[in-house]
């Protein structure tokens, strides 16, 4: 059995657009569980920490400027969510990054629809309202950047003997 934690972000847009119990609920009925959970407002030297130089790589320096003015924007909601391969169960209900791509379902695909090419006329980051790590060692430094570990909770769900 491989227990998994991985970070989550409903981000600013999220978070205005009141969608963050809608959010939860997604998490909590797939039997996975909150472990650690905040509203934070993020400031640049630590929305710096997050969006890192790999978000230039991989996207263009351009992308990362509108990724750090979208996360500073407004507070966002940080949770740590802990199942069996959270990691991918998590991205799975999350859906892929870009809007028009994500499947009806998946949290993207059901509440938001644009494409990068209109994100990008308009020259701002896509607002597709939660991060999620992409993979263990993303998991790994992400919580350590959000969270400390007297933040992280142990507890037991009423349904966990029905779940595992
Ligand atoms: P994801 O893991 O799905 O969040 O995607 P990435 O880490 O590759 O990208 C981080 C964020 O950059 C995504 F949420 C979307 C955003 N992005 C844009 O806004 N425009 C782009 O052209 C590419 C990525």
């Amino acid at each position: 059995m491989v227990i998994q934690q991985t970070l989550t972000l409903v981000k600013p847009d999220g978070v205005a657009r009141g969608l963050t119990g809608e959010i939860i609920k997604r998490f909590e009925q797939r039997g996975l569980k909150i472990v650690a959970l905040k509203l934070v407002k993020v400031d640049m030297d630590h929305a710096k920490k997050h969006y890192t130089e790999d978000i230039s790589e991989r996207h263009g320096e351009k992308i990362r400027l509108q990724l750090l003015d979208f996360i500073t924007e407004g507070p966002v909601v940080a949770m740590i969510i802990e199942g069996i391969d959270a990691i991918e169960n998590v991205r799975k209900l999350v859906g892929v990054t870009e809007s028009k791509s994500a499947l009806p379902g998946t949290i993207r695909g059901d509440f938001t629809h644009v494409s990068y090419q209109h994100a990008d006329e308009k020259e701002t980051a896509i607002k597709n309202v939660i991060h999620a790590s992409a993979d263990e060692n993303d998991a790994k430094n992400e919580m350590a950047l959000w969270f400390s570990i007297d933040e992280l909770h142990d507890y037991q769900r009423a349904d966990e003997a029905h779940v595992f």
